[in-house]
């Protein structure tokens, strides 16, 4: 048989199968519609028809997911659980077809339906179960864990109301709760059947028994039970199908048999919902902290339905024998979020294995590793220890016990030093005395990891500098990624397929192959086609912003996107001053720029944050002015987008031209925006900090503009006394824009509305965004000068996704797997059952 031979038939059989897909997909889907929600083509819909086929799809993952877990119960696979008070999911229906392979065939079979794939994926709730970055890390993470075969876990809250839907009322930010299960959740699979205690207060009675060992029994506290939801996650075509596990907060039985007996039923009700409020609501600040009871809970809550199912699952094997635990088992904690875990689980083996202290902490320090997503003084956790010690009044013994033990080693390693001993404790001294999440995290890990080059040295260098010289080898840097598969595949097809045409599919599963796109910027029909597709996504974006915002934008101008947490540090103020001093520019002279720009702003302020939330305020009134001033010819317009997340990002990066990542040197410890941005396509301008270091090292410095501080002369600056006054002194485009500001340029009919804004920079400036201005607008005119010949730009543009290889969350997921959970990736076959 020839070899053209051979492919014919091969491809006879692939249609063969595919059309036998497609018949079993539209019979299933069908069915759902007929049977499981009883309704038919004509009663049918929007909602019922993304229902039925998210059934469907979940047939399809179903099936893999069961052949998956029991493939790792077979090789008694070692395990990485992912705890996480966040997971960032966005929408699930598009991502699985993709994941699956199965985009193609679902899309014709829906057609025959009367609808499209788009169509029905506008109807799915984003599931919004985080604020931010490390939030969508996790579902990154997570996503990639599954495409790579490794046995791998999310563990977090299934709240029920996610991140708040943002609305924006006379420039104002609104919060509205986001019931994303009001419609219910079809990619959800609950277990009712799982269920595991979790208790709260009481105290600690304490024994000896006749063998001399001592005892400490928890009484008296309140239960609460933890039930489970799995959710499916797909890897990239390879059939494995891993899960995340959410808990939900339920009332015990016991509780509700009570009424019954003591015949109080409303209160008895009460009772209840206030138990289950537990999971209710995430709480929306990011980068924050907020000191709430109701939070410490939902970290305990989480933490301890966590480790039992670990233990659980764990003794199916081993028993009683836990000398293997840490050789079957990684816990990963994204953040100190989940860091009562390490008290949690010395407790488990203590009391209730019965094993030693020195066993127990033995085993706890092998299995457990610590993420840092932060450096901001103010997001790192603290808990009173009165607080602590009412609702954990066990664990806060056994922290006690851990920082007594620890202290008695640092003063071994450093005996001279006294200062170290108050400065490496985990409880903080002084009046109100605190838990120091992180330090406990370190202590009681085998790996501490930053998420940037620059930030795993800022850690080492000062923020636990005397825990990188107790320890110097449990410090590492995991540089992040993203999926490419949410990230490029799904979000945006055109460019994705632009890219699969000139060097194979190879890149979804191996993002360095993306440098072979390096020898197509020489190639002028290729940077044709870039191009249209960038301004086809750009044309899109535009419908949606005359939908949303009633601002008419030109597609062909200048897309610059800054989309992310409303947050003092990540300086969106010094957007929005470059838009004022580029507005006066323009003012005098409406050809005095090469570019007309678009400058486009998403993300929410935490509820609580009014400065945030005056920016906000600032930038939709700013637009107001400029964007209604004919003087300037239509030359920049400012759009404020509302509700920014997960899918707002998936239309927003695909058609960006200019990615703003201008957050002052040495804080934003990596940031993940910047990479999606640069591998759809856009250049950045940005500061040299977290991961834009690493970018500018992967794209070439011609094809990114950075400026301002770096983070050693940002320390100098602080360090010499930085006066901003004398850079508004000196600098007349900084004075005229700052005095608009505050005398009401922008807010005529309140006139010191923005005088807080003026005089924080003024005074404080915290951020330096007076010491960057200079810098930051000069490089904003040679941004302008470079995207006015588009050739050069779109090669550019070229440069940066073939420069993207390093920020696949692959990459990442293969650091942590080679240096820190050394697991076996399983491999998945489908075939008979
Ligand atoms: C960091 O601020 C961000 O720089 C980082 C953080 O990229 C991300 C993931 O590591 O984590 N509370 C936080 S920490 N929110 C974030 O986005």
């Amino acid at each position: 048989m020839s070899n053209s031979q051979g492919e014919l038939i091969k491809t006879e059989i692939d249609n063969k199968v595919k059309s036998k897909t497609r018949n079993s997909i539209k019979k299933s889907i069908l069915n759902h519609l007929t049977q499981t929600l009883a309704k038919d083509k004509f009663s049918a819909t929007k909602l019922d028809m993304y229902t039925s086929v998210a059934l469907t799809v979940r047939e399809y993952l179903s099936e893999r997911w069961s052949k998956t877990q029991r493939a790792y119960h077979d090789k008694q696979a070692k395990r990485i659980y992912y705890l996480s008070l966040e997971f960032l999911m966005g929408k699930s229906l598009i991502n699985s077809l993709v994941n699956l392979g199965l985009y193609d065939e679902f899309d014709d079979v829906v057609k025959e339906f009367g609808t499209t794939l788009q169509e029905i994926d506008a109807t799915e709730f984003d599931a919004g179960l985080g604020n931010g970055g490390l939030g969508r890390l996790a579902a990154c993470f997570l996503d990639s864990m599954a495409t790579m075969g490794l046995p791998g876990y999310g563990y977090g809250i299934r709240y029920e109301y996610g991140i708040f839907f943002q609305k924006i009322v006379n420039g104002y930010q609104i919060e509205t709760p986001d019931p994303w299960l009001r419609y219910g959740n079809p990619w959800e699979i609950p277990r009712p059947e799982l269920l595991y205690p979790v208790k709260f207060y009481g105290y600690i009675a304490e024994s000896t028994d006749a063998e001399g060992k001592h005892h400490c029994e928890w009484k008296d506290a309140s239960e609460v039970m933890a039930m489970a939801h799995d959710i499916s996650i797909p890897g990239y075509k390879n059939n494995t199908v891993n899960n995340l596990r959410l808990w939900a907060a339920k009332s015990t039985r016991e509780f509700d048999l009570s009424y019954f007996n003591h015949g109080n039923y409303e209160q008895a009700v009460s009772d209840k919902v206030i138990t289950e409020n537990l999971s209710k609501v995430l709480y929306p600040n990011d980068n924050m902290r907020q000191g709430k009871e109701l939070r410490l809970k939902q970290e305990y809550f989480f933490v301890s339905a966590t480790l039992q199912d670990i233990i659980r699952r764990y003794k199916k094997y081993y028993a009683k024998d836990f000398s293997l635990f840490p050789d079957k088992t990684a816990i990963q904690l994204n953040d100190t979020h989940p860091a009562v875990a390490i008290a949690e689980l010395m407790r488990l083996l203590i009391d209730g294995e019965k094993l030693t202290w020195d066993e127990s902490w033995a085993i706890t320090t092998k299995t457990f590793a610590y993420t840092n997503h932060t450096v901001l003084p103010e997001a790192l956790e603290k808990w009173s220890v009165e607080l602590f010690a009412k609702i954990l009044p066990r664990h806060m013994q056994i922290i006690y016990e851990i920082n007594s033990r620890f202290l008695n080693e640092v003063a071994k390693k450093f005996p001279k030093n006294s200062d170290i001993l108050g400065r490496m404790s985990i409880i903080e001294e002084g009046e109100d005395k605190k838990v120091q999440m992180a330090h406990l995290a370190i202590v009681g890990s085998h790996s501490v990891n930053g998420v940037s080059a620059l930030h795993s040295d800022i850690i080492k260098d000062s923020l636990f500098k005397d825990f990188y010289l107790m320890w110097p080898s449990k410090f590492n840097n995991k540089t992040n990624g993203i999926t490419p598969r949410r990230w490029l595949v799904a979000c945006n097809p055109a460019l994705s397929n632009l890219i699969t045409e000139a060097i194979g599919d190879k890149w979804v599963k191996d993002l360095y192959k993306l440098k072979e796109l390096t020898p197509f910027a020489n190639d002028n029909s290729f940077l044709e086609k870039w191009e249209k597709v960038k301004l086809e996504n750009k044309q899109r974006l535009s419908e949606y912003i005359l939908k949303a915002n009633g601002i008419k934008i030109d597609p062909e101008s200048l897309f610059d996107c800054q989309i992310k947490r409303l947050h003092e540090y990540k300086r969106q103020l010094l957007n929005i001053l470059h838009a004022i001093s580029l507005y006066n520019i323009l003012k005098e002279n409406p050809k005095a720029i090469q570019s007309k720009r678009t400058i486009i702003f998403g993300g929410k302020a935490a509820p609580g944050y009014h400065m945030a939330k005056l920016i906000i305020k600032l930038a939709t009134s700013a637009a107001n002015v400029i964007n209604n001033d004919k003087d300037i010819d239509g030359m920049l317009k400012i759009v404020f987008l509302a509700n920014y997340g997960v899918s707002l990002a998936e239309k927003i990066i695909p058609a960006s031209n200019l990615s703003e990542q201008i957050s002052t040197a040495g804080t934003e410890a990596s940031g993940t925006g910047n990479m999606k941005f640069a591998l759809n396509g856009a250049l950045t301008i940005g500061t040299l900090d977290g991961a834009n270091i690493e970018i500018l090292e992967e794209v070439g410095e011609e094809n990114i503009f950075i400026f301002g501080l770096n983070s050693a002369e940002v320390d100098q600056l602080r360090n010499k006394g930085y006066n901003p006054a004398d850079y508004y002194n000196s600098i007349d485009s900084l004075k005229k824009t700052i005095d608009m500001i505050s005398s009401g340029f922008f807010s005529p009919d309140e006139k010191t509305l923005f005088e807080p804004i003026a005089n924080s920079l003024l005074y404080h400036d915290r951020y330096l965004l007076f010491a960057d201005y200079e810098s930051y607008i000069k490089t904003q005119r040679q941004v302008e000068k470079e995207f006015s010949d588009k050739k050069i730009w779109t090669k550019k543009s070229i440069f940066n996704v073939a420069g993207s290889g390093k920020f696949s969350s692959d990459r990442t997921i293969a650091e942590y797997n080679k240096n820190i959970w050394r697991l076996k990736s399983v491999p998945i076959k489908m075939g008979r059952k």
